[in-house]
């Protein structure tokens, strides 16, 4: 498919999906919804990591596209809002990690696709918000969920019910971002994180992502009894085998995702 809105370049086994609209800072229409569907529902098996940034200086993403949603009716608020927080649940659910290397503007759906993502790294200049109520909406692409989830219920609270902007330090603080870097290094720091998954066994990581995300609404009886069942599996796969049998040699793993 010939994307209008996203920029797709690999760098090895990392995909770079670049959301592109620069008239509205990237903002998310429709069409740029689908788009980000297709991509994730499309990533080659070789690929082991997709990092998620915006086109330019500026913004990451400023939102979902306002203009677009001026006119809603209740029915069609409800389909937009089901559709993108759809989208973004199947970034959460891909067999491999996700980076958001957050460029700028995070705002709204900016920020909440972010927090789809596994890791969030962020530029200096970027800013973080849910400013929703500010336009009569709240945050619709399960902001209420995961915000409150990364940051705790309080901050969550704060941010959603004040609509304030706050800076990536102050994100760093709250642990929303993982880390923040001058803008010029972030990308650099971003593909550094990337490799560094890139080498280790896939299956290994898949089994991780999948045990870390299902136990997250479990008991500590489920979680820990799902957690045992992953760490199971990856003993039947030939990755563990040849970890182990690298580390007792003395030499570099080759994993083959199997
Ligand atoms: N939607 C549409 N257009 C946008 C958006 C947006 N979210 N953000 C920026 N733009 C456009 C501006 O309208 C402007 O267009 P034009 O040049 O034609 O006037 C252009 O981008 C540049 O923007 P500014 O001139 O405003 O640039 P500034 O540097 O002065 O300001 C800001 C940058 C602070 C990012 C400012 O543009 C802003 O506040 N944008 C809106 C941010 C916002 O409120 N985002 C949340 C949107 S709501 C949302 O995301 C809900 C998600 C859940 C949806 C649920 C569905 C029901």
């Amino acid at each position: 498919m010939e994307y209008t809105f996203l920029k797709i370049a690999d760098e090895g086994a990392v995909r770079i999906m670049t959301i592109s609209a620069p008239k509205s800072l990237n903002a998310l229409n429709r069409t740029i919804l689908e788009e980000i569907d297709h991509c994730v529902s499309n990533i080659p098996e070789n690929v082991r990591v997709l990092v998620i940034t915006g086109d330019g200086e500026k913004s990451f993403v400023a939102g979902a596209d306002i203009s677009q949603m001026a006119g809603f009716n209740e029915e069609e608020g409800t389909r937009f809002g089901e559709y993108g927080a759809s989208v973004f649940r199947k970034i959460e659910d891909l067999p491999i990690p996700v980076i958001a290397a957050i460029n700028g503007f995070a705002l709204g759906g900016g920020c909440e696709i972010a927090m789809a993502c596994d890791i969030r790294i962020a530029a200096d200049n970027a800013v973080f918000g849910q400013p929703e109520v500010k336009l009569g909406i709240i945050p619709g692409f399960s902001g209420t969920y995961r915000l409150a989830k990364l940051v705790g219920q309080g901050m969550a609270k704060d941010l959603i019910y004040t609509g304030r902007n706050i800076k990536a330090d102050e994100a760093l603080r709250i642990g929303l971002v993982n880390a923040v870097l001058p803008h010029d290094e972030m990308m650099a720091y971003v593909m550094k994180t990337a490799s560094m998954i890139v080498a280790n066994a896939p299956r290994a990581v898949a089994f991780a992502k999948r045990a870390i995300n299902e136990n997250y609404d479990m008991d500590r009886a489920e979680g820990l009894a799902l957690e045992n069942r992953y760490f199971g599996a990856c003993f039947a796969t030939e990755d563990q085998k040849e970890g182990m049998n690298a580390f007792l040699n003395k030499r570099k793993a080759e994993f083959q995702n199997k």
